[in-house]
C-alpha cells in the first residue's frame, strides 16, 4: 500500500515545473495519467537529445511512474474524452502558459461544473497582477523572486544558482498544496484551486535574504564578508559570494589537488561552538585565548585572516580527509561534491537518492529517485512511458470505453495513432 493509493492524477503538466510536481505524487502512490499531444507530446521529449530515437534524459528522470495518453484537447472528440477523465480524477495538475486551459474550455468554473471534487492545481510565472499573463522560465524566476540578486560574487554581476529552485522547487510546493486539498476535500467534500506561482516559491526559498534587507535598517550585515573587509553596504541585500547565510562564518577553501580539480574544495564553517577545536586542528592553539580572537564578534573584522589560516591546511588534505578530520569534531564541514562523485556515490545507490533505471528506447540509465523517504509508502522508481504507451489501456480501463464507442474515439484522430495495449 502507498500513501496516495487510489488518488487519480490528470497530468497536464511539461517541461519541469508541473512534472516534478506529479512524478512525486506518483511516487507517493497516486495514479498519474500524462495528457500529452498526439504525435508530440512533451517538448522536452525531443529536447537535449543524447541518444537518437529516444526519449531524452530531460523527460525520462522528470516523469517516472506515470501513464501516457496522448489526447488532442482541442478537438470535439478530444473534448468528451477529457470531460470523462475529469469526472474520474481527483487531480488535474497543469502548468500552461496562462489562459491556455480557459482556452481549451476547460477553465475553473467548467472544471467544477463537470465535477466538484476536483482539485485544479495549476504552476504560474507570477500570482495575479501585473505580470500574470507572462509566459516564465526558471531563470526568470530566479531572477524575479529574489534569488539573482543576492547570489553570486561581492562585486560581480547577479548569479543564477544551478539548483532548479523556480521550475522543481515550485513544483514542491505545489505537490504540498494538492496534498493538503486533498486532506481538506476529507473534511469538506469539495475540491478547490490551488496556485503555486514561481516568484512566490522562489522568494519563499530566498525568506532569509528578506530578513537580511530589514535588518539593513539597523546597520551593516555583520556577518557578511562586505563588512570585515569594509566595503559598504548599499540600500538592498547584497550578493554574499559563499558566505554562509546563519550568522556563523564560512567559504569554500582550496583542499588538496585543487590545482588541477575544479571539485578539490570544501565548505568550513567557524561555528561558535567549536572555535577552540578549530584552532587546536589547524595549529594556532594561540588563537583560543589570544585578544581579538576569542569571541565571535571580536573575529569579524579578521575573517580573511581565519579564513586564509584555515585554508592553509585544508590545501594540505583532500576534501574527504577534511570531513573525516572534522566531523568527529561536530566542526561543519562538507566536500563539494561533483555530479560524477555524486553518479559513483554507493551510499545514495543504497538509499535510493541515485537510482538505475532500464529504458526500452535507451538503455539503463541513472536518475535522481525520490527525495523524501516514507517508512510505510515506499518507492519503486519505474521508467517514463513512452508517448501515447497506455492510450487504450487508459481509455478501456479507466474510461470504459469499448466496442463501436472506443472504435469512434480512435477513428476521430483525437487519440493520435492509438498503440494496442503492451503484453504483459
Ligand atoms: N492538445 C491540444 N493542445 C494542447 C495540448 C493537447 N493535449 N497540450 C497543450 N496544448 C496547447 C495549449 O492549449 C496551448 O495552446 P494555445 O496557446 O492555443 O492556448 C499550446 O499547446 C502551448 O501551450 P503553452 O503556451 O503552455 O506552451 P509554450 O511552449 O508556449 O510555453 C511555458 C511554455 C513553460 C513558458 C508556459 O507553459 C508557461 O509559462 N507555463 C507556466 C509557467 C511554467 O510552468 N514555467 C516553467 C517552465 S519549465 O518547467
Amino acid at each position: 500500500m502507498k500513501a496516495l493509493e487510489g488518488v487519480r492524477i490528470l497530468d497536464f503538466t511539461h517541461v519541469q515545473s508541473g512534472p516534478t510536481c506529479t512524478q512525486l505524487l506518483a511516487w507517493f502512490g497516486a495514479d498519474v495519467i500524462k495528457v500529452e499531444r498526439p504525435g508530440v507530446g512533451d517538448a522536452t521529449r525531443k529536447q537535449l537529445i543524447d541518444v537518437p530515437g529516444a526519449d531524452s534524459l530531460y523527460f525520462t528522470m522528470l516523469n517516472h511512474n506515470k501513464r501516457s495518453i496522448e489526447l488532442n484537447s482541442k478537438n470535439e472528440t478530444g473534448k468528451e474524452v477529457l470531460t470523462r477523465l475529469i469526472k474520474e480524477c481527483d487531480v488535474l495538475v497543469e502548468n500552461f502558459a496562462p489562459g491556455a486551459l480557459d482556452r481549451m474550455g476547460f477553465g475553473w468554473e467548467r472544471i467544477q461544473e463537470i465535477n466538484p471534487r476536483m482539485i485544479m492545481a495549476s504552476v504560474k510565472g507570477f500570482g495575479p497582477g501585473k505580470y500574470e499573463d507572462c509566459k516564465v522560465y526558471e531563470n526568470v524566476a530566479q531572477c524575479a523572486g529574489g534569488s539573482a540578486s543576492t547570489t553570486g560574487d561581492l562585486d560581480g554581476v547577479p548569479m543564477v544558482t544551478g539548483a532548479q529552485i523556480g521550475d522543481s522547487g515550485t513544483g514542491l510546493h505545489l505537490a504540498l498544496g494538492i496534498v493538503t486539498a486533498l486532506f481538506q476535500r476529507e473534511k469538506t467534500g469539495r475540491g478547490q484551486k490551488v496556485l503555486a506561482a514561481m516568484q512566490d516559491g522562489v522568494l519563499n526559498l530566498c525568506r532569509v535574504k528578506l530578513r537580511d534587507q530589514q535588518r539593513l535598517d539597523a546597520g551593516p550585515l555583520k556577518e557578511y564578508s562586505q563588512f570585515g573587509q569594509g566595503i559598504p553596504f548599499g540600500e538592498a541585500t547584497p550578493r554574499a559570494g559563499n558566505d554562509s547565510g546563519g550568522g556563523q562564518p564560512g567559504r569554500i577553501l582550496k583542499c588538496k589537488g585543487w590545482e588541477t580539480d575544479p571539485n578539490a574544495y570544501t565548505y568550513f564553517i567557524t561555528q561558535a561552538a567549536v572555535w577552540e577545536k578549530i584552532c587546536d586542528v589547524i595549529g594556532e592553539p594561540d588563537w583560543k585565548t589570544k585578544e581579538g580572537y576569542v569571541t565571535p564578534p571580536d573575529r569579524l573584522d579578521k575573517l580573511n585572516e581565519i579564513f586564509d589560516r584555515i585554508e592553509q591546511w585544508t590545501m594540505t588534505k583532500t576534501k574527504f580527509e577534511v570531513m573525516d578530520i572534522c566531523n568527529p569534531l561536530d566542526i561543519p564541514v562538507g566536500p563539494i561534491l561533483s555530479m560524477k562523485e555524486i553518479a559513483e556515490d554507493e551510499g545514495l545507490r543504497k538509499t535510493g537518492t541515485v537510482v538505475e533505471v532500464d529504458h526500452p528506447e535507451r538503455g539503463p540509465y541513472l536518475t535522481v529517485g525520490c527525495p523524501v523517504k516514507m517508512s510505510d509508502s515506499p518507492v519503486e522508481v519505474e521508467r517514463s512511458p513512452l508517448l501515447g504507451e497506455h492510450t487504450i489501456e487508459i481509455l478501456t480501463q479507466v474510461l470504459g470505453y469499448d466496442g463501436e464507442e472506443l472504435d469512434k474515439v480512435v477513428n476521430s484522430g483525437a487519440v493520435g495513432e492509438a498503440k494496442p495495449i503492451a503484453a504483459e
